[in-house]
This record gives structure tokens, C-alpha cells and sequence, in this order.
């Protein structure tokens, strides 16, 4: 039952006899029966008359606002900014500036193109949005998890989204870039292709929120005391380093558990791990940025860490979930254009749409004006102004001054402040009128090969392996043959290897780029997560496979190892009331095998003793749980007693390294040890 804040007026009614567990109406009138609609008569009809029923529906009738036009379906946490160094001279900005000082802040996560109802493991960019409630109002960091973007310019925002939903003829495929459409489009906009790289990458099917990077993908500005500016980008990197989940496994995630994301920074949060993430920005000046390869306000270009390396200042901590998914998570409502003193704006042509595009969006998705009342989205430090009225007001403001100038005594007004208030960067503008793209924007090739460059063997062979597969289910022989145009712009044996997984007779004509790309930019290893590799099992989570007749020693020894190590812990079993243990005792299991598959697992233990494993050979979620396992290249440690099954699936053939036989404490100290790898890629 929700519990309302009752104002003054609600306790009186209290003492006049009200119990605070009834339940009552909208009005705070006591329901006396929820069961039973009024009835003219025995079997008479439901009467119109009956307000109590009438206002219970006509509430439910308007429970749902519209989802939001893209990254519908999200996840929210609220947490605390911590600044530890601090940024004073280049900017005024409170947040920055005061070491120690601690702000609180909200953050959604989201996917971009699927709706609210739809899987965490689509293949997608991820939304990492925060709203940092500072002394000085609130600032909104609305970022991704990939710091590049499909556009250079704003205007052609609702041209990719319309690409990339479902087909307005038959509204699928729900959540995916695997279509006619998305490709289309792409295909003809050769700025995209440094973001295609990317979205083909294992960034767009993140293991967890908790296991990937944040941008602000633009170049922003800070602004110090004296009006100085200096150019910075903003970075989110995980204190438990980045992973993904392979691709195979994210289609099984998705009819598993779809819920896979929000579940796990629940849980996380829940059970006091809370997720941290260091905020690390890149500074530059006017001077770099004249000197940059390419131009800094272009939203389909990095620059490299290796350039300009990534200061860390600060580190956010989420530390509290949602209380109430609608009222918070989706009611909250970001918008670029919230910056406070000592930060502002560039000219890039996509921040500039956005600043439009946000705030209006929420006018319709949140009904009015006033959405900035609503808990989750107003200010956490006083704000006074003469906004006034229109729907939903939830302020009451006193007085009858609603006016500025005005020259009421302070307590009855508020007036502008020149010296602490917001002030925009002075810089100078010029130039004619026109519907330009500058010259400096223009080549799409030269960083998408760079990316493509950093990554490891097995990085790069996930790329092809995802082009070949999204553009499998374009129906257009036309738009694959574009795509593998536009490849050969950037890595001639990339774009040979997808022409051969399509199975296209000959490589076509390669595009004809706007200005000659270039091979001569280094790889830069911070592109590729498996170089980035954080050689820590911690965050992650152990499942471990009991029956009747598994060595209690041994399973609390990997219970043991894998907590030591950080890692949450698992038991799956036969059945979900448990297995009784060689010493007579039952364990609980958390998960029945079919509902607990080694999918949402980073590695699996299979403890079991011959007998049992000799019977689970006939189960096939059993099998599944192994041969996935196996499939995904995870660690594998497993009991002597699994023999039989490791036969059946003819493992006991293609022994590796990241499958290994535990017989005692050692041997789960060793496995745990391993795990720190994450997976064992080396497995063909
Ligand atoms: Fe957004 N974007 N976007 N976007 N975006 C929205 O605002 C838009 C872009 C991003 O958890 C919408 O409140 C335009 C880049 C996130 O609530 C909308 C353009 C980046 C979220 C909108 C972009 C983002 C949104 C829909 C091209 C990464 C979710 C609902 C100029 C830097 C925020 C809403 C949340 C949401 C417009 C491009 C990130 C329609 C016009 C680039 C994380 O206003």
C-alpha cells in the first residue's frame, strides 16, 4: 500500500480517530470494501453511483505517460559524486572545485532503440545519464557508453531513430539494428562509420551497467573565475574494469532473463556492492584544438587517450536504488541543458540540437511545465524565480510579488545576480548565414580505422562476425554490397571477411570518401576492452551446480575461494529446494537448473558426485548448462565425479586450460585465481 505524506491537515484527521494502515480513497476517505464494486441487487448491475470504484479506475486508466522517443527502457540508481582533485583554475564550478565535497546524483542507464517492455542484451548503444543535484543547481552529464555518435548534425536525429525502430509498415523488428532500414540509412551516411564500429563491438552488449565506460561524447567547455575557457571531455570509467558478454550468449540472456542489466545493478546495490565509477576528463585549450587532425567539435571523432590522457577527479558511488521505479526512473528527466556556472556549452551541431530537444521532449512525455517539481528532477540547493502556475504546479509560493525587477525587501524578493549567477562564455562569433557542414568534419573513415586497429584478434573477430550478422538479415542485396563499400575504406581484410560470411561473388567498388582516409593513426590500446583488462574476478558472479551426493567440503571451498575473491556465489540444482550434501545435510539451491542457466553466470563449478552426474547426462539443461559454458568461453572447474558428462559432450577430449578438475581447497583457490581473466579467450 503506498504510503501519502499526510500535511498537517492529515494528522488532525489521524487524531479524529483514523488508523494510518487504512486504506483510503484519493480524498483520504476510508474504504470500507475493495473487493466489490456496488450492485443494484443480488445479481444486479455495477452502479455508476459507486465514486469509490470510479476513482480507482479512472486513476489506473491514466497510470502510463508516454515512453520516452528513444532509450525508453532504463535503470536507475541514486548515489554521491565525490570531487578529489580538484579543477580550480579552470573553472568556477563548485562541483569541481571543492575537494572532499560530495554531491548527490541520480543515474539512468538505458538502451536507445528498443521500448520500454524491451530486452536488456539487445545489441545497442547504452545511455549513462546523470543528474548531479550541486550547490549551485543541478548539472546534467547525459552521455553513452561509446564516446562517438551514428551524426554530426542534430537535424538528422529523427532520421537514424526512424531508421533504426521497427518498420512503420510492420511495426518489428522490435530493438534491433538487424534490419533493412537501420543499414539503409547507414549506409548512405558515411559520417557513421567510425560508430559502426563501435556498435559492432562487444560495447553494445555490456555484461553489466556496472562493467562499462561513460562519455559525454562532446567536447564541452569550463569556464574560470576570469572567463577563461578551456575545452574538456568528460569520461566514466568502472573502478571494476569493462567486460562483455558474447554475442550467442546475449540472444540467450534475452529469452532467459530480460531483465538481465536492471537485475544485477539491483542486486548489486541491494547487497552493498556498490558500483563505482571514476570520473576522468580531458583538457585542452584553443591552441590543441587547432592543431587536432580533426575538428573537436565533431561528435564522430575521439581524441585518444595516448593525446590527451584522462585526468581522474572524482568518483561516483551508486549507493541507493530506486525507491519507486515510476516516480523516480521515470519520471526523471534529463536535459543537456542543464550546466551550472564554470561550464558550458561548444558549438558542436549535435550538443545544440540537444539542448533544444531535451527540454521539450519533457513537456510532453511529463504533461507540463512543472516537471521540474517533481521530486527526482528538482534542485537540491534553494531556487527562487517568478515561474508561475500551469499544470501540476506542486509549489506554493507566498507573497505577491511574482515580478523582477521589483523592489520588494528581501524577504518578499529575489533579484538577478551578476556576480555568481550563470554567465556564457564570451567567445566571438562571425560568418554568414547558411546550412553548412564545415570542411573539418568531413573525414568518416580515418578513426573508424583506428578503432578497428586497437582491437585484439578477438576483438576484431567480433566485429566481422557482428556485420556479418546484422547485415545477414538485410533483404537488400544493394545495402549489404554499400556496407562492404564503405569497409573497404577501412580495413581492406575486414571488409573481405564480411563479403566472405555473406557470401558475396566479388568484393564491390569501394566508396569514394570525401577526403583520403588515413593509416597512419596509432592504435590506441584504451579502445579495446581486452586490453583494458581488469585482472580482478571481483563484482562478478560464481555458479555453482549441486546434487544429491556432492563433497560439502568441496562446495564450501569454492563458496569460500570465490567470496574471497569478491565474487557473488550461486548454487543451481536438480531441484530449487536444494541437494543433500555427502555429509546428509541439504543445501538450498538459489536456482532450478533450467531457471539458473550458465548464461547469467561468469563462470560455473559443476560439483558433482558420479551418480548424480551419470543421471543429470539425460537432463538437458544439465548439458546446456556445460556446453554453453564451454561455448562461452568461460571457466569451467568441475569434480572428478563429472567424468561422465564431460564424455558426453566430448570434453574430455578437448581439455584447455580454462577447464579444470578440483579435487580440494587448492585447486578452488587456483580456479578462482584463473577467473581473474574472465573468460579463456584462447579456447577456439
Ligand atoms: Fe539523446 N535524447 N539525443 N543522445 N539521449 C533523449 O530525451 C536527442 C544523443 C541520451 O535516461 C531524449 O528525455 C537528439 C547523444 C541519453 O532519460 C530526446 C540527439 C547522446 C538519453 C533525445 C541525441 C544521447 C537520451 C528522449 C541528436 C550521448 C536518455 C527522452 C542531436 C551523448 C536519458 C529524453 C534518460 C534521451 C534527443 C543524441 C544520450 C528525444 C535530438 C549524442 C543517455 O530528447
Amino acid at each position: 500500500m503506498s504510503q501519502h505524506k499526510s500535511g498537517n491537515a492529515g494528522e488532525l484527521h489521524q487524531s479524529a480517530g483514523k488508523s494510518n494502515k487504512d486504506l483510503t480513497t484519493a480524498q483520504g476517505v476510508t474504504v470500507a470494501d475493495n473487493q466489490n464494486w456496488l450492485k443494484g441487487g443480488q445479481r444486479g448491475p455495477s452502479l455508476l453511483e459507486d465514486q469509490i470504484a470510479r476513482e480507482k479506475i479512472f486513476h489506473f486508466d491514466h497510470e502510463r505517460i508516454p515512453e520516452r522517443v528513444v532509450h525508453a527502457r532504463g535503470y536507475g540508481a541514486h548515489g554521491v559524486f565525490k570531487l578529489n582533485e580538484s579543477l580550480k583554475g579552470y573553472t568556477r564550478a563548485r562541483i569541481l572545485c571543492e575537494v572532499g565535497e560530495e554531491t548527490p546524483v541520480f543515474v539512468r542507464f538505458s538502451t536507445v532503440a528498443g521500448s520500454k517492455g524491451s530486452a536488456d542484451l539487445a545489441r545497442d548503444v547504452r545511455g549513462f545519464a546523470v543528474k548531479f543535484y550541486t550547490r549551485e543547481g543541478n548539472w546534467d552529464l547525459v552521455g553513452n557508453n561509446i564516446p562517438v555518435f551514428f551524426i554530426q548534425d542534430a537535424i538528422k536525429f529523427p532520421d537514424l531513430i526512424h531508421a533504426v525502430k521497427p518498420a512503420p509498415d510492420r511495426g518489428f523488428p522490435q530493438a534491433q539494428t538487424a534490419h533493412d532500414n537501420f543499414w539503409d540509412f547507414i549506409s548512405l551516411t558515411p559520417e557513421s562509420m567510425h560508430m559502426v564500429m563501435w556498435i559492432m563491438s562487444d560495447r553494445t552488449i555490456p555484461r553489466s551497467f556496472r562493467f562499462m565506460e561513460g562519455f559525454g561524447v562532446h567536447t564541452f567547455r569550463l569556464v574560470n573565475e576570469e572567463g577563461r575557457s578551456h575545452f574538456v571531455k568528460f569520461h566514466w570509467k568502472p573502478r571494476l574494469g569493462m567486460q562483455s558478454v558474447v554475442w550467442n550468449e546475449a540472444l540467450k540472456l534475452n529469452g532467459m532473463e530480460p531483465d538481465f542489466h536492471r537485475r544485477d545493478l539491483w542486486e548489486a546495490i541491494e547487497a552493498g556492492n556498490y558500483p563505482q565509477w571514476d570520473l576522468g576528463v580531458q583538457i585542452f585549450d584553443q591552441e590543441f584544438a587547432d592543431s587536432f587532425d580533426f575538428d573537436v567539435l565533431d561528435a564522430t571523432k575521439i581524441i585518444p587517450e595516448e593525446q590527451v590522457p584522462v585526468r581522474t577527479i572524482g568518483t561516483l558511488t551508486l549507493n541507493g536504488n530506486a525507491r519507486n521505479f515510476f516516480a523516480e526512473t521515470e519520471q526523471v528527466a534529463f536535459c543537456t541543458q542543464n550546466i551550472v556556472p564554470g561550464i558550458d556549452h561548444s558549438n558542436d551541431p549535435l550538443l545544440q540540437g540537444r539542448n533544444f530537444s531535451y527540454l521539450d521532449t519533457q513537456l510532453k512525455r511529463l504533461g507540463g511545465p512543472n516537471f521540474t517539481h517533481i521530486p527526482v528532477n528538482a534542485p537540491r540547493c534553494p531556487f527562487h524565480n517568478y515561474q508561475r502556475d500551469g499544470h501540476m504546479t506542486m509549489e506554493v509560493p507566498e507573497g505577491r510579488v511574482n515580478y523582477e525587477p521589483n523592489s520588494w525587501d528581501e524577504k518578499d524578493g529575489v533579484r538577478e545576480n551578476p556576480q555568481t549567477g550563470f554567465t556564457s562564455f564570451a567567445e566571438s562569433l562571425g560568418g554568414e548565414k547558411a546550412r553548412i557542414r564545415a570542411d573539418s568534419f568531413a573525414d568518416h573513415y580515418s578513426q573508424a580505422r583506428q578503432f578497428y586497429c586497437s582491437q585484439t584478434d578477438t576483438e576484431q573477430q567480433h566485429i566481422q562476425d557482428a556485420l556479418v550478422f546484422e547485415l545477414s538479415k538485410v533483404q537488400r542485396t544493394q545495402i549489404r554490397q554499400r556496407m562492404v563499400s564503405h569497409l573497404l575504406n577501412i580495413d581492406r581484410k575486414l571488409a573481405r571477411h564480411v563479403a566472405d560470411g555473406l557470401g558475396l561473388d566479388k568484393l564491390p567498388a569501394k566508396t569514394e570518401p570525401a577526403v583520403a582516409p588515413r593509416n597512419d593513426l596509432s592504435p590506441s590500446d584504451a579502445l579495446s576492452i581486452l586490453k583494458s583488462q581488469p585482472d580482478t574476478f571481483k563484482g562478478r558472479k560464481l555458479g555453482i551446480l549441486i546434487a544429491e551426493g556432492t563433497d560439502d567440503a568441496l562446495l564450501s571451498a569454492f563458496i569460500k575461494a570465490a567470496k574471497d575473491a569478491g565474487a557473488q556465489v550461486e548454487t543451481v540444482a536438480p531441484q530449487v529446494e536444494g541437494a543433500i550434501l555427502s555429509n546428509g545435510k541439504k543445501h538450498p539451491a538459489d536456482q532450478l537448473i533450467d531457471g539458473g542457466p550458465s548464461v547469467v553466470y561468469d563462470a560455473v563449478a559443476l560439483l558433482l558426485q558420479d551418480q548424480a552426474a551419470e543421471k543429470l547426462c539425460h537432463s538437458k539443461p544439465c548439458l546446456d548448462f556445460l556446453s554453453d559454458a564451454y561455448a562461452h568461453k568461460k571457466f569451467i572447474a568441475y569434480s572428478a565425479g563429472c567424468r561422465p558428462l564431460m564424455a558426453k559432450l566430448g570434453l574430455d577430449k578437448h581439455r584447455d586450460k580454462g577447464l579444470q578438475l578440483a579435487e580440494n581447497s587448492r585447486d578452488a583457490e587456483r580456479f578462482m585465481d584463473s577467473c581473474k581473466a574472465l573468460r579463456f579467450w584462447q579456447r577456439s
